[in-house]
């Protein structure tokens, strides 16, 4: 028997969850005590679709963390080691947030809307609580809210298309991570070009709840040329893209510099960041690197071994339809990894061979096509 899961007030829904619903969502999980679909049609028919038309998906979960006042700037760069001081404003930023020990507390997308104006589009921990912590024992000048924004991405090939149909030509000038405000039935909302997926798209910040449906209804109306369809975050596709997802693939207890987000870290940035001191000593124990199987498994054992000696652990993995290989994350040990790149994986159907590999994958490195 499937569980089901209660909700109530504590699990918020959403303006859209009525369409959610409605467009026969099969699983659901909570983030940021929100409802959040996992499933339409199932795993592998929302992957093909995602990759190869447009779909629309209710991303509430991703709640805005919004920090005004003269200090936002100061506050935010006190909870990234990325340098911020040269951001412009309509930018977004992907950032990881550390604590003092140099662990990840969220991984958001930082957008500046204006100097004093930050809104930090967070993951899947308390961002607020963490923010209004430090403001109010570092005795900052900013208001920390979560005010009432319900993000709704349109992912897919097909995504620009339907967006110019539905906010206009100009939708079409916004470049990767710009964010502008867009008018839809005369209320600016931000529109930037984004998402949880590498198949393009947009996320618009719908700030008018009784918009949300008829916002929903139209992208569908006028997408329906373009195959149209519901759709969520999806478990292969982001795999598939090296996309970590926070509390899975990283957490208080990894550091940005451990799970392949040294790019997002600015060691040598002259810059008040609360995590650089202990990110410029303490020496990476782990990497997080790609795994490769060449059939699809059932994973039995996320302990990965060599020679009976722990090597790591898998903490995402799907098969992956378009190559053809069952592809992991795993994060490990760098003490134990030597130049043996081969692991066992224990499995259903027993042990099966697998290769270590750097993340993003790299199909063509690997010699992997994609099937048509
Ligand atoms: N959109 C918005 N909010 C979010 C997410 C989102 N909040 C939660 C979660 N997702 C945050 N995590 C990520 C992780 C990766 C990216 C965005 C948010 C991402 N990364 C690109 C990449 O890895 O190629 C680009 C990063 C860059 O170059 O700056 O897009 O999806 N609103």
């Amino acid at each position: 028997m499937v569980p089901e899961l209660s909700v109530s007030r504590r699990t918020r829904s959403t303006p859209f969850t009525s369409r959610v619903d409605a467009a026969g969502v099969q699983a659901y999980t909570v983030y940021n005590h929100t409802l959040l679909a996992t499933k339409f049609r199932g795993f592998v028919e929302d992957y093909w679709h995602l990759c190869e038309h447009v779909q629309v998906w209710d991303v509430s979960c991703e709640k805005q963390v919004a920090i005004s006042g003269p200090d936002a700037y100061r506050l935010i760069q006190l909870m990234t080691p990325r340098d911020l001081s040269k951001a412009r404003i309509g930018r977004c930023f992907y950032v990881p947030l550390c604590n003092p020990q140099g662990g990840i507390v969220n991984d958001p997308i930082a957008i500046k809307l204006s100097d004093n104006d930050w809104w930090l589009s967070i993951a899947d921990t308390d961002v607020m609580l963490w923010a209004q912590g430090l403001a109010t024992g570092l005795k900052l000048d900013v208001t920390v809210t979560e005010p009432d924004i319900w993000p709704l991405a349109v992912q897919g090939p097909k995504a620009e298309e339907l967006m110019a149909r539905v906010f206009g030509e100009s939708v079409r000038d916004i470049k990767f991570f710009n964010i502008k405000p867009m008018y839809y039935q005369g209320v600016a909302m931000q529109v930037a070009r984004s998402g949880w997926s590498k198949q393009g798209g947009f996320e618009i910040y719908v700030n008018d709840a009784s918009l949300a449906g008829p916002l929903w209804d139209q992208l569908f109306t006028k997408g329906q040329d373009l195959n149209v369809g519901p759709g969520c975050p999806n478990l292969i596709e982001r795999v598939e893209s090296g996309l970590l997802s926070l509390g899975n693939d990283m957490g208080y207890d990894t550091t940005p510099l451990e799970c392949g987000l040294g790019q997002y870290v600015d060691l040598e940035a002259d810059i008040e960041s609360l995590s650089l001191p202990a990110l410029r000593q303490l020496p990476p124990k782990r990497e997080l690197k790609g795994l490769v199987m060449n059939q699809a498994c059932k994973i039995s054992d996320s302990q990965v071994y060599i020679d009976g000696v722990f090597v790591g652990e898998i903490t995402s993995h799907a098969f992956s339809p378009k190559y053809g290989v069952h592809l992991a994350f795993v994060l490990c040990s760098l003490s134990v990894l030597g130049a043996n790149l081969k692991l066992d994986i224990q499995t259903d159907t027993g042990l099966q061979e697998g290769l270590l590999t750097s993340l993003p994958f790299n199909f063509n490195a690997l010699g992997l096509a994609p099937n048509p």
